[in-house]
């Protein structure tokens, strides 16, 4: 690892050092890349903003934060005594937890020697004469490599809105996905969170029974499920172990890569009791059994969608006891599922406690963050604290903000005005030697992003044996994967919510398809098919 003393001492002295490859982030994907291309005897740095590993459970400390997969099935599947090794606490793990899994991966595989932390990319330019990139960190410090792995994550790039004022506030405020390591003191004090996202529901229930008084400005109504949550036995434990090759089949099976799948009836063939029963059946399951186990015609009829959104919707209304509030946390303006759907303990039920209030800034909008809180169109409320649970520039904003230059000084940012365009998901024409190691597919994390990264290390060991030096997707393969890709997503109604699967959360930025949405064991016998191929679609020199 290299110090801080020595980055300095690199940055001043104008050193560049070089490696075979550069791989940024040292997440999910960026931690397994690493280990991959080490394994090919690769000299790799692995540059990271932040000042330990983990990505999204390094920086997502907000109470409250867990997984909303199965542990069992996000844990990596690549090393059987990792995960003979490994033992999961609960059923849907914690951040703390999940924080401290990746560490010993680190430890596991040594991988921290080649890992060089706090060190933010701001550029990477493309020696077209060299084949090699430059990549420029804050600090000034420059390195060359041939390849770039960019495992920057698809949910990094926070977002606060532009309200005016943001900077006025004179009390506390945070975004949840950069919360500080030490405890924020919350007690008694009067909070506002802004955004009711999959975090905002998990943070909500616990900080509300901390706060002296919590106001939650709520955009737009999700359809939230309940997790069920619970800790993992021993005996459950022992089968989870024996178990893994089975657990892992599953996964690489399923139409999301996750242990649920889609009943491929369709739902309205279905009498509306015998419906009924199964929505309550899959009600009662924990985790995403109620999205991703549901009917499969829930994601691409409206009507069928429509069926069981009512079903949610009542059980909304159920549990909240003022029916006032309860009718504005019910979702009517996008179908079930077409977000992600947040997973909940007691969120509902916090909305119930004389502490917490909810505000509906469709009904009144938040006009500025004033020196003392918010001024909506009615009213100025005061706080202590106000935490943006505002969510992500996704998918996108972790790649444009890195100044990114292909042939011919292309920058990515402009490549993408108007949405994302790559090749696979991986690559993107006329940036050579860039491969992009983020799970856009629709799938769960971990089990798509072993998929990408061996893709990767497979890819660069071929361009390297063959004796080649640069490898970039054809314009034309990535004009056909864009179209397909879009038309993929228009055959779902994952593209109907204004979230961020479109870029719909983000002032500005343009609508467009980010996922791809066909399922995991397609996309994956898609990625295989061009690697045998020869790299299909790409041009070798
Ligand atoms: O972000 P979000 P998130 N004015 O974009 C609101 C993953 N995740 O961090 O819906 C007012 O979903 C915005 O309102 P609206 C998961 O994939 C996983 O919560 O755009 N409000 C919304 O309410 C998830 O999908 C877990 O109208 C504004 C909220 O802020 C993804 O991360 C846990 C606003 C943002 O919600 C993102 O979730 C947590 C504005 N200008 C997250 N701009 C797991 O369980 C935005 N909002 C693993």
């Amino acid at each position: 690892m290299t110090d801080s003393f020595q980055k300095a001492s690199d940055a001043q002295s104008g050193r560049v050092e070089n490696f075979d490859a550069i791989v940024i982030g040292v997440g999910v994907s960026g931690l397994y890349q690493l280990y991959r291309l080490r394994e090919l005897g690769l000299s790799v740095r692995c540059l990271e903003d932040g000042g330990g590993v983990g990505g999204t459970w390094y920086w997502n400390r907000y109470p409250g934060c867990r997984f909303d997969s199965e542990s069992e099935s996000y844990g990596y599947s690549f090393s059987k005594e990792l995960l003979q090794e490994w033992d999961w606490k609960e059923h849907y793990s914690g951040q703390p937890e999940n924080e401290r899994y990746l560490n010993y991966v680190a430890d596991k595989f040594d991988l921290r020697r080649d890992i060089q932390f706090n060190s933010r990319v701001t550029s990477a330019v493309f020696d077209v004469r060299a084949n090699r990139w430059e990549v420029r960190l804050e600090s000034g410090q420059r390195m060359r490599a041939q390849f770039v792995v960019a495992a920057v994550g698809i949910l990094s790039a926070r977002n606060i809105p532009p309200f005016e004022g943001v900077d006025s506030f004179k009390g506390e405020s945070f975004h949840t996905s950069r919360w500080p390591k030490e405890k924020v003191d919350l007690t008694g004090k009067r909070v506002a969170v802004i955004g009711t996202g999959a975090t905002a529901v998990q943070m909500i229930p616990i900080i509300a029974k901390e706060v002296g008084h919590l106001t939650v400005f709520q955009r737009t109504a999700n359809y939230t499920a309940p997790l069920r949550n619970s800790l993992v036995s021993d005996e459950t434990q022992r089968r989870f172990k024996a178990t893994y090759p089975e657990i892992h089949k599953r996964c690489k099976e399923t139409t999301g890569g996750f242990l649920h799948d889609f009943d491929r009836r369709a739902a309205l063939d279905l009498p509306r009791e015998e419906r009924r029963a199964v929505y309550e059946q899959l009600w009662s399951l924990p985790g995403f059994s109620k999205w991703l186990g549901n009917f499969r015609d829930i994601m691409t009829d409206r009507v069928a969608n429509e069926d069981f959104a009512e079903f949610v919707r009542e059980k909304i209304r159920a549990r909240v006891k003022d029916p006032a509030v309860a009718e504005k946390l019910v979702p009517k303006d996008h179908p079930f599922g077409s977000k992600r759907v947040p997973l909940e303990t007691e969120y509902y039920e916090a909305y119930n406690r004389d502490n917490v209030q909810l505000v509906d800034i469709k009904e009144t909008p938040i006009e500025r963050i004033t020196p003392k809180g918010i001024k909506t169109s009615d009213r100025e409320y005061e706080f202590d604290v106000i935490i943006y649970a505002t969510g992500f520039d996704a998918i996108t904003g972790s790649m444009t903000r890195i100044d990114f230059r292909g042939e011919g000084g292309q920058s990515l940012k402009d490549k993408w005005a108007n949405g994302m365009r790559t090749y696979l998901q991986l690559v993107t024409a006329g940036f050579p030697n860039l491969f992009i190691a983020t799970n856009t597919a629709f799938c769960n994390y971990t089990v798509c992003a072993e998929t990408i990264v061996e893709w990767i290390a497979d890819c660069i060991r071929y361009v390297r044996e063959n004796g080649y030096s640069r490898i970039v997707a054809t314009p034309q393969a990535e004009d056909e994967w864009v179209a397909h890709t879009n038309e993929v997503g228009s055959r779902t109604l994952l593209s109907s919510a204004n979230g961020w699967f479109v870029g719909g959360n983000i002032e500005g930025k343009a609508r467009a398809f980010l996922l791809y949405a066909n399922p995991a064991p397609a996309y994956r016998a898609k990625c295989a098919e061009v690697a045998a191929k020869g790299y299909e679609g790409f041009v070798l020199r």
